[in-house]
């Protein structure tokens, strides 16, 4: 990991090597947490925080279907996250905010546990490496089955959800792939681990809606609303695995992973193999904006 200076923990800065806690807290055991990933990039006003206000309304959303009590407003976050950046003196990072119930009694009701706040930032680079963001990734259909929301919620960016993926990225590891798809308890494709999927058959862009089972990501609403000042239809329908194998080009969006293209699905190469045309002009046109490079879209951008 690549460390910064400082961590803020419950409305104070500590340095980055003393930001423990008690190993009887509630969420190490329970993974009674939801926390949030937001990348801020270098432009040319300095350093900005890429959709923060939304990321904040989900963290609070994932927290209210917990029950957690957030001891912050949302504003309090927001400007949490952007004097954590502003400290660390750091131009391009990860953020990773994380609510948790903290330590105080061992029981499964949590609400006898205090609730704490971290964030923390650091330099991530391409979540699924240089060469697959520029030529694609290889990916494995999962044997696991993506969280249902009759078991947990897809939509809250819950701690727990993560086990799920965690157990996909090790099977498509294991197996020689970089990345895994999965599908929900009905069979449709559903998202990669951390990402959201796009297909492209004939010119239309193709994506699950919120009732396949799939968080719903800002990276993926972004592209969607760049794909229309393109001209690029969207369509937001449920995809059967088929239309995954045969689609002329594939893609994961997400925060960590940006905007990657998907070049093999289980063996079969999808479209030529390598980055697709629809695919890397939105890749283009996504760069350009969260570097402030589009004056259209500042409205995404929270300058440090
Ligand atoms: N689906 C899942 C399961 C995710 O974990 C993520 C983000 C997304 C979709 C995309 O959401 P967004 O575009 O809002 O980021 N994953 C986290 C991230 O920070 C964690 C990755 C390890 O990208």
């Amino acid at each position: 990991m690549n460390k910064t200076d400082k961590i803020w923990m419950d409305g104070r800065f500590v340095d980055w090597d003393d930001a423990k806690i008690h190993v009887l807290t509630h969420a190490l055991h329970y993974a009674t947490a939801v926390f949030e990933g937001i990348r801020c990039y270098s432009t040319d006003k300095g350093p900005a925080v890429f959709r923060l206000k939304d990321h904040m309304t989900r963290l609070f959303n994932s927290a209210k279907i917990y029950t957690m009590k957030i001891p912050f407003t949302i504003d309090e976050l927001s400007k949490a996250v952007t004097d954590t950046v502003k400290i660390n003196k750091i131009k391009e990072c990860y953020i990773r905010p994380i609510v948790y119930y903290a330590y105080g009694e061992m029981g499964l009701n949590p609400l006898k546990n205090p609730v704490s706040v971290a964030i923390a930032v650091w330099h991530w680079g391409s979540y699924l490496g240089d060469e697959g963001l520029k030529k694609g990734v290889r990916c494995k259909m999962s044997s696991w089955v993506r969280v249902d929301s009759r078991v947990l919620p897809p939509l809250a960016k819950s701690s727990a959800n993560y086990l799920n993926s965690v157990l996909a990225k090790l099977e498509a590891i294991g197996c020689g792939y970089d990345e895994a798809i999965m599908l929900n308890m009905n069979g449709y494709v559903a998202e990669g681990p951390g990402e959201n999927i796009f297909i492209v058959r004939d010119d239309v862009l193709i994506t699950p809606p919120r009732s396949s089972g799939v968080l719903y990501g800002f990276t993926m609403d972004s592209v969607k609303e760049l794909a229309k000042d393109l001209s690029i239809s969207v369509v937001e329908r449920e995809i059967i695995r088929d239309e995954l194998l045969m689609a002329d080009e594939a893609f994961f969006t997400g925060t960590a992973a940006e905007l990657t293209p998907i070049r093999e699905v289980d063996g079969r190469i999808i479209g030529s193999g390598s980055i697709g045309p629809i695919t890397k002009k939105l890749q283009e046109r996504f760069f350009q904006v969260v570097r402030g490079k589009d004056p259209k879209y500042k409205k995404w951008l929270d300058f440090v």
